[in-house]
C-alpha cells in the first residue's frame, strides 16, 4: 500500500495553537485506499527533527496543509512564506516524494504558492478531491480534469464545492492531538459547509462554497462524543457562521444533548435575530462561548461592507446571548469603503451600549481575491489587477488613515482590558500563556468580560 505523509504547516501559535481539522479530513477520505500519517509542526522543535520523521516514514506522496498565509495584522504584519519555503527545502532534501498542497490559505493563493514554493501540485478547495489526484497520477491520466487541481502551468482555478461524502479521521493517540490536549485542551469540529452570506471583504464563500452542506446531526454529535472522551476540555465549532442556519444548529444542539456532550463550546456567530429561545437551547446543549462577526455598529458601514445584519440587530442578538448565561466577544473590523470621522464615531458609541463583553478592534481590511472589497481596491487604484496579494496589502479609507483610527479606538476604550486593538497581540501574548501553563482551558477571552 502506498503511504501519503499529511503536515500541517502551521506554526502560529497565538491566540492558541489550532488543531489542524483539515487534515482528519484529507485522512479520512485517503482512508481505505492509503497507508496515511499525520504530522503536525507544531510537534515539532525544529525543522530538523520533522526532516527525520520525513526520511523514517519514506512517503510516496507528501500532502502540505497551509492553513495561514500570514497574521492578518496591519500593525505587526507578519507573512509566513519564508518559513513555508524553509519547510519545503527540509521536505525535498529528506524525501523524493511528490509534493501536494492545499488548505484554506492555499485556496486564496493557489497559483502563487505552487510557484513560490514549487511543489508538484496543489488541491484548491477541499481535500476530499485528493484520492482523484493520486489515482489520476498513478493511471496516468489527465489530472488537470480534476476540478481544484493544480500544476505548475495552471493559470486560473475555478471553484467548485465537493458534493460527495465527507469522513473525519480522528485518532486520539496521536502526537499531534495529545499536543493539543495538554495545551489548553481545545479540539474542533465542523457542522457544516458553506456560507449564504456575502460579507464584500469575506474569503469564506470562495473557500468552503457559498451554499450549505451538512452534517448530519448525529454525525456530529458523535464526532464531538469522540473528542469529548480523548479529553477535549473545550471544541470550537469551525463553521464560517454557526447560526447562518438557525434550523440546523439546533438540531446539532439536541443532538449533543442525546449523546450526553458535557463540555463547553463556542464558535462564530452572525449577530441576526434569532428564533424564540435560541441562545437558551444551545446554552442548555453545551455553549459558552459567541463569537459575533459584528464589524461595525454603523449601518452605512455594514451596507458597505455588506453585512447581513443592522446594528439594532446587533443590540436585540447580543441582549438574547446575555440573557442566555453566555460569554461574547465582537469582533470589528474598522478603516472599510467608506469609513470616516463620523462612522467611526457611530461605532465606538455602539460598542459603548455593548455590555459585558470583549472587543476585538481589527484595523485596514486583508484585501483577498475573490471578494467584492478586491473590485473596490482596484477601481480605486489601492491595488493593481497584477499585483500578488500573498503579501498582504490592507485596504484604506480615502477618508480616514488607519494611524487616526487606531488612536481614536484608544483614547475612546481608555485603557479599558476587554478592549483589545489589533489582533490584541501584546495583551493576550502577556496573559494567555500563563493562564494555558495553570491548566485553564478554552478561548480564555472571557476573563477578560469586566
Ligand atoms: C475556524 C477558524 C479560526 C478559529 C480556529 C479555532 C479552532 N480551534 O479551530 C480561530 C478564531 C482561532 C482562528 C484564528 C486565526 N485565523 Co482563522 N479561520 C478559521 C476558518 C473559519 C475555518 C478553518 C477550519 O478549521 N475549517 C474547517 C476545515 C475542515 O477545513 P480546512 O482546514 O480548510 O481543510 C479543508 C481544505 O482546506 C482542504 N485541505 C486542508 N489541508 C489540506 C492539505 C492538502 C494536501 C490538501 C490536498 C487539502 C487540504 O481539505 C480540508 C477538507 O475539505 C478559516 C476560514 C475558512 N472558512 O476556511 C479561517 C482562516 C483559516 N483563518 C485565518 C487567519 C488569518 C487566522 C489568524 C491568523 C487570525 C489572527 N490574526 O488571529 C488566526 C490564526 C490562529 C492559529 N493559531 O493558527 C485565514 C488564513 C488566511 C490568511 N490570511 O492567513 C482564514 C482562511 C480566514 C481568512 N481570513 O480568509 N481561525
Ligand atoms: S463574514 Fe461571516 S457571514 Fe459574512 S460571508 Fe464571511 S463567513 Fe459568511
Amino acid at each position: 500500500m502506498k503511504k501519503v505523509l499529511l503536515i500541517s504547516a502551521n506554526m502560529m501559535k497565538k491566540p492558541y495553537p489550532v488543531y489542524p481539522l483539515g487534515l482528519d479530513y484529507v485522512a479520512g477520505a485517503l482512508n481505505s485506499s492509503y497507508e496515511t500519517k499525520i504530522l503536525d509542526m507544531n510537534q515539532f522543535k525544529s525543522l530538523e527533527a520533522l526532516g527525520e520523521q520525513v526520511r523514517e516514514y519514506a512517503p510516496d506522496y507528501i500532502g502540505l496543509s497551509i492553513r495561514n498565509i500570514d497574521n492578518t495584522d496591519t500593525i505587526n504584519s507578519r507573512g509566513f512564506l519564508s518559513d513555508y519555503q524553509d519547510l519545503v527545502g527540509q521536505l525535498r532534501q529528506n524525501s523524493q516524494a511528490t509534493l501536494i498542497l492545499g488548505g484554506s490559505g492555499y485556496t486564496i493563493f493557489p497559483v502563487e504558492f505552487i510557484r513560490a514554493l514549487d511543489a508538484d501540485y496543489g488541491i484548491a478547495g477541499e481535500g476530499e478531491r485528493f484520492p482523484a489526484l493520486l489515482h489520476a497520477l498513478e493511471s496516468k491520466t489527465d489530472v488537470t480534469a480534476i476540478p481544484g487541481v493544480v500544476t505548475r502551468q495552471t493559470a486560473t482555478v475555478p471553484y467548485q464545492a465537493w458534493d460527495g461524502e465527507m469522513h473525519r479521521a480522528f485518532d486520539p493517540n496521536a502526537a499531534h492531538t495529545n499536543y493539543y490536549l495538554s495545551y489548553g485542551g481545545m479540539l474542533n469540529l465542523q457542522t457544516k459547509r458553506g456560507c449564504p452570506f456575502r460579507c464584500s471583504y469575506c474569503t469564506y464563500p470562495h473557500i468552503e462554497g457559498g451554499k450549505m452542506r451538512f452534517f448530519k446531526p448525529e454525525e456530529v454529535a458523535r464526532q464531538a462524543r469522540q473528542l469529548q472522551e480523548a479529553g477535549a476540555k473545550y471544541i470550537f465549532m469551525t463553521d464560517s457562521a454557526f447560526n447562518a442556519s438557525y434550523e440546523h444548529s439546533l438540531q446539532v444542539a439536541q443532538a449533543f444533548m442525546e449523546a450526553g456532550i458535557s463540555i463547553p463550546w463556542g464558535g462564530f456567530f452572525a449577530p441576526t435575530i434569532p428564533p424564540a429561545d435560541y441562545y437558551q437551547k444551545l446554552a442548555d446543549a453545551g455553549l459558552t462561548h459567541v463569537e459575533f462577526g459584528t464589524e461595525s455598529m454603523c449601518d452605512t458601514m455594514l451596507g458597505n461592507l455588506q453585512k447581513p445584519f443592522v446594528a439594532a440587530d446587533v443590540f436585540q442578538a447580543h441582549q438574547k446571548v446575555l440573557k442566555a448565561g453566555l460569554y461574547i466577544a465582537h469582533y470589528f473590523l474598522l478603516g472599510g469603503p467608506g469609513e470616516n470621522e463620523e462612522t467611526l464615531r457611530e461605532t465606538l458609541s455602539g460598542v459603548d451600549q455593548l455590555e459585558k463583553a470583549v472587543f476585538f478592534f481589527f484595523c485596514g481590511i486583508r484585501i483577498y481575491p475573490h471578494t467584492a472589497l478586491y473590485g473596490t481596491a482596484v477601481r480605486e487604484g489601492q491595488i493593481s489587477l497584477s499585483q500578488n496579494l500573498l503579501d498582504p496589502v490592507f485596504y484604506r479609507s480615502p477618508f480616514i488613515s488607519d494611524v487616526e483610527i487606531m488612536k481614536r479606538v484608544e483614547a475612546h476604550g481608555g485603557g479599558r482590558l476587554n478592549w483589545l486593538v489589533g489582533a490584541g497581540e501584546s495583551k493576550a501574548t502577556r496573559i494567555l500563556p500563563r493562564l494555558y501553563d495553570r491548566g485553564y482551558t478554552g478561548p480564555l477571552w472571557e476573563h477578560l468580560i469586566p
